[in-house]
């Protein structure tokens, strides 16, 4: 049996607790119970589009049979013998069955646990064990990745580990023996009613763990963060409502949606929640997106710096009349600079609003409203009245507004700690409950945050999260020649950072990046992770307290790239 959640969770105070319900900031109500009552509002308005599938093929539901699919889907996950507080990780691409499941579990009070569909063997297993998971949704496959057979070796794995009965959900047309048929769990009602009232019966708690989402992380694996239903159902609602979602939004999903940001910035459930439509797309690659922007009347969506640059470039060529409809582009998860952000407006012709957020809570956004100025060359400010931010010195005591510091938080919709994580949340929050984002800000006199940089040993790789500290273990274990390591953000024009390896190799040996590289794709991990760039080095430099000096091999790579030495 896994353990409760409740357990490894830290949960917020009793006296902030009760003014989050007492100002109405946490509804009472489950996410499942609130994307229904949505639903019930508007059932025969259309609520999503698969346009993963040529236009013609395209599956589409109404809200009424969004909702009565999940709670089908929620019955049957029940009947398949989860039960409510079980956790299931969900490593789907962007499609109808990743939103059909995702309500499901929200229904049945299962927990997904967002992994996402680069995760390879290692990390996968990490959540697994970490999250005491009893079942993996994956694809069949994706492009020339066969899933189902990962997730059939995982689920051997952890049963001969524990024991335990392990189910492997999978979505495709090819399903191996012993693959429970996805599509066919998520397919329609055939007892709407009875399902509804069966799950009604048994709604989780809104104070119960909702999803878990992954720590952009600075240790070995990610860590979870579990989200409670009444914090993220907040922590959409609001989104919504700061982005202008309603009942007209089309909100296309283009990042992978197990991300934060399309999840619930208001991504899919805000966008849900408000009566809108989801639009869900493989990737955001420009031809295609630009189509279903234009074919499915797309308003909203939500990109990291990086699709903005692509995004530019392809209207630049093509012509920006296929984004037309397009009004607000949410642009975040790294540093958008402000030369690209004063061309979204021209050039797109849409709303530009900077999301600074991070999956432990705290979300920033610029405002609709405000003036160009702010927009381009700030973060934006918190998201709700209820958010307490301060900017730190090492110290802890607070630096003057326009004063670059540590950004620490908290909030209605920002955890008190890691899940099952004692050990790490001692660092990564306060004794009085802050988190340490590890964000480096200022503040505008106007009240907006400007991120200049940041204090943690993190990669971020067009918005991908990459700890240093789980590629240097890699190359320990991995690659015999090297006597030292140390991974750090290089300057990307392209993606803003690439990861950068620097090595002291064993006397005699010699180290090269492929077979750095080929040794930690051995490791089955995501590849986004693999160091794209080498730099062989007779010693490291050294800070006075004896750690690795990252500031300055940052400064080494910038300039040996500055002067011509690109990879
Ligand atoms: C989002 O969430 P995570 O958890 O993948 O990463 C959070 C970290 C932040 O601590 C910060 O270092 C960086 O990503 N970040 C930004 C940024 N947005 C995120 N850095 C500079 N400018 C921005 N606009 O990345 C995330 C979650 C929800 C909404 C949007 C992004």
């Amino acid at each position: 049996m896994p353990t409760p959640i409740a357990e490894n969770t830290v949960p917020w105070p009793a006296p902030e607790a009760a003014r989050y319900r007492a100002e109405g900031y946490w509804a009472g109500v489950p996410l499942g119970t609130l994307l229904r009552r949505a639903a019930d509002r508007t059932p025969g308005a259309e609520a999503l589009v698969d346009a993963g599938a040529p236009h013609g093929t395209r599956i589409r539901l109404t809200h009424g049979e969004l909702a009565d699919r999940a709670d089908a889907a929620a019955v049957r996950l029940l009947d398949l013998g989860l039960a409510p507080g079980d956790r299931i990780v969900v490593q789907l691409g962007n499609g109808w069955e990743f939103v059909v499941l995702t309500l499901a579990c929200l229904r049945a009070g299962i927990v997904p646990v967002m992994a996402l569909p680069a995760h390879r063997r290692t990390e996968l297993r990490h959540l697994a064990v970490h999250a005491e998971a009893v079942a993996i949704a994956v694809p069949d496959r994706i492009r020339d990745f066969d899933h189902q057979r990962l997730g059939h070796r995982l689920a051997d794995e952890v049963r001969a580990a524990t024991g335990a009965g392990w189910h492997v959900l999978v979505a495709g047309d090819d399903l191996a023996p012993g693959s429970v048929d996805l599509r066919a769990l998520c397919a329609p009602a055939t007892d709407p009613e009875g399902d509804r009232a069966r799950l009604d019966a048994h709604a989780p708690a809104p104070g119960d763990v909702a999803v878990f989402l992954l720590s952009g992380g600075t240790t070995g694996l990610p860590k979870l963060i579990a989200r409670t239903h009444d914090d993220y159902a907040y922590n959409a609602r609001a989104s919504a409502e700061v982005a202008a979602v309603g009942p007209d939004t089309v909100y296309l999903v283009g990042l992978p949606a197990a991300h934060n940001f399309p999840l619930a910035c208001p991504g899919i459930l805000g966008t849900l929640l408000a009566g809108g439509r989801v639009v869900t797309l493989p990737s955001p690659e420009p031809a295609r997106a630009f189509e279903v922007i234009a074919a499915e009347g797309v308003t909203h969506t939500a990109v990291v710096p990086a699709v903005v640059a692509r995004w530019l470039e392809h209207a630049a060529e093509h012509g920006a009349g296929a984004s037309a409809g397009l009004r607000v582009l949410q642009a975040g998860g790294a540093r958008l600079a402000d030369e690209l952000a004063r061309r979204v407006r021209p050039v797109l012709g849409a709303t530009l609003q900077q999301v600074f957020g991070m999956a432990e809570g705290l979300l920033n956004y610029t405002r609709l409203d405000d003036p160009d100025d702010v927009v381009c060359t700030t973060q934006g400010r918190p998201l709700s009245p209820a958010d307490e931010v301060r900017l730190v010195d090492e110290d802890d005591r607070d630096v003057p507004d326009g004063t670059p510091g540590l950004l620490l938080t908290r909030g209605p919709y920002t955890p008190r700690g890691y899940y099952r994580a004692a050990g790490q949340n001692a660092g990564s929050f306060t004794a009085d409950g802050w988190y340490r984002s590890g964000d480096i800000c200022r503040r505008t006199p106007g009240g907006d945050l400007v991120v200049e940089g940041r204090d943690k040993d993190m990669i971020n790789r067009g918005g991908e999260k990459i700890s240093a500290e789980e590629v240097e273990n890699l190359v320990y274990q991995r690659v015999p020649g090297v006597s030292q390591a140390a991974a750090v953000a290089m300057p990307d024009p392209v993606l803003g950072e690439r990861v950068c390896l620097y090595v002291v190799p064993r006397p005699g040996a010699t180290v090269t990046l492929d077979e750095v590289r080929a040794l930690l794709e051995r490791a089955d991990i995501a590849r986004f992770k693999l160091p794209e760039h080498l730099v062989t080095v007779t010693e490291l430099t050294w800070t006075k307290v004896g750690k690795i000096d990252k500031k300055a091999l940052r400064a080494d790579i910038a300039a040996r790239l500055a002067e011509g030495a690109a990879p």
